[in-house]
This record gives C-alpha cells, structure tokens and sequence, in this order.
C-alpha cells in the first residue's frame, strides 16, 4: 500500500476539484474563480488537503504555492463538446506530473463505454508508475454510456469496486443517493479509499446534510469543486465541511 499522508490529514481527504475548465468550460466560472490562483488561496485559506488540477495549471500556478498544499494532477481530460463515445485522453504522464509538483496522480475512467478497454489499459500502467514511484493512483469512477444510468447506486457501487480490482488507491464516486447505498459502494471498494464528487451546485444546508451522510457511511472524504468555489461564500462553506469530514 502506498502512503496516502501526503494528501490527507487525520486520515481523511478533503480535495479542492479545478479539473472543470478544461471539462465543462468557463461557463462553471464567475469573476473570481475562473483564476487559478484564487482556488490555490481557497485551498490554503480553506485547509483542504489538496488540490487538483490538470498540468497546465499545474506548471502555470502551482509553483507559487507548492509549499502552502499539495497538488494532485488529473492525468486526462476531454471537453463537453464532443458527442462521440466516453473518452478522456491522456494528457500528461506521471513522470511529468511529478517533476510539476504532484504528490498524487487521477485518471478518469468512464466504465461501461465503448472504449472502457483502453482505459482500464492505460489505468493499468498508470498504477504500476505511480506506485514506483510510492504515489497513490486516484481513479474517477464515472459509468458513462447512453444505456447506463449513471446515478444508479447498483452502478456506482459496481464502479468502486473496479477501481479497487484495477488497484487504485483511491476511487472518487459520486454520491449513491442514500447513506445505506454509499456503504454498500465502499464495502466492495474493500481497502480502497473512496470519495465522494460535489456534483452542481446545491443550497448550502443539502450539501451540509449530504456531507454528513456521507461521512455516517465511512467515506475517506470528498474532492470536490464547484460546491465550494460557485458558492457567495466558499470559506465559510468549507470551514462547514471541514468540521464534518476531518
Ligand atoms: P464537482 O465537485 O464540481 O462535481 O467536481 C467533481 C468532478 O469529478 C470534477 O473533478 C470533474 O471535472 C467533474 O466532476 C466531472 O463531472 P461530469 O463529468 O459529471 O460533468
């Protein structure tokens, strides 16, 4: 097992997501957040246990704040715009992501589409490289085909448990709906972590209430982004959920 202490503190993850510019586009963003460097002092400001990023912001941004947060680097990306198959190409390796600061790597696998074979491939030797370089390796566990129901909680249980067959370390899902369904998701990840995505942005009071069954279910945590940064109040949200998760 590689060491997980880098990213997380008390033994849980509260991750700060700025994956979304390159996945959603700036229409996620306002007059403050769309900057990089006012989610890094968000991270800091907010005691999250890291943040992540693609590498573009990584090289840009990061070096400012290297010493203030860890980095986790997202190794691939695709934008919403394409209407073909589920598939997020590589866009950085792990070698690289290291030398631009990463104390851990993420990878998005859309289990269920067409191309889920050359993610679960390409998941494979991500695995092994970060591990020798004693990294953990977070797998995005997103079921993602137009006959499957992505929110189903037989489903999203189903894609945990792939990402601990894969040997992810950590396996980030998104929430089952239920305390009882998000217990049975992390049971079959068995000894890997798993945390929990924001989704769009909800009122203030339900993400708190959802944070709490969240953690009555055992979770490692959250990585979560647009519920904290679209927020009037983003501090004041993650001090909240700070005293929830850790
Ligand atoms: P949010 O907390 O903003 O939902 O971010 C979590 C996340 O997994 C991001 O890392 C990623 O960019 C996004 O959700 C992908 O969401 P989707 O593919 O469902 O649009």
């Amino acid at each position: 097992m590689v060491p997980l202490n880098k990213i997380t503190k008390n033994g849980r993850a509260l991750f700060l997501a700025y994956d979304q510019g390159l996945e959603h586009g700036p229409s996620d963003f306002n007059d403050h957040n769309f900057n990089p460097d006012y989610i890094f002092t968000l991270g800091v400001t907010g005691k999250f246990t890291a943040v992540i990023t693609h590498k573009g912001i990584a090289e840009k941004y990061y070096p400012n704040y290297r010493y203030k947060i860890p980095l986790i680097i997202k190794l691939n990306g695709k934008t919403a715009l394409g209407k073909g198959p589920a598939f997020s190409p590589l866009v950085c390796d792990v070698n690289e992501a290291i030398s631009l600061g990463a104390s851990a790597v993420g990878y998005t696998i859309y289990l269920g589409s067409p191309l889920e074979a050359e993610m679960f491939s390409t998941f494979g030797s991500i695995v092994h490289q970060a591990h020798s370089y004693n990294i953990p390796a977070i797998g995005w566990m997103y079921p993602r085909a137009e006959t499957i129901d992505e929110n189903d909680p037989a489903t999203i249980a189903y894609a945990a448990r792939v990402g601990m067959e894969l040997g992810a370390d950590i396996v980030k899902i998104k929430y089952p709906g239920s305390s009882e369904a998000l217990t049975w998701a992390i049971k079959n990840a068995g000894k890997t972590k798993v945390v929990v995505s924001g989704g769009s942005k909800m009122a203030v009071e339900d993400l708190i209430e959802e944070a709490k069954r969240v953690m009555r279910a055992e979770a490692f945590g959250f990585a979560i982004g647009r519920n904290i940064w679209q927020q009037e109040h983003p501090l004041e949200v993650a001090a909240k959920l700070h005293r929830i998760v850790i």
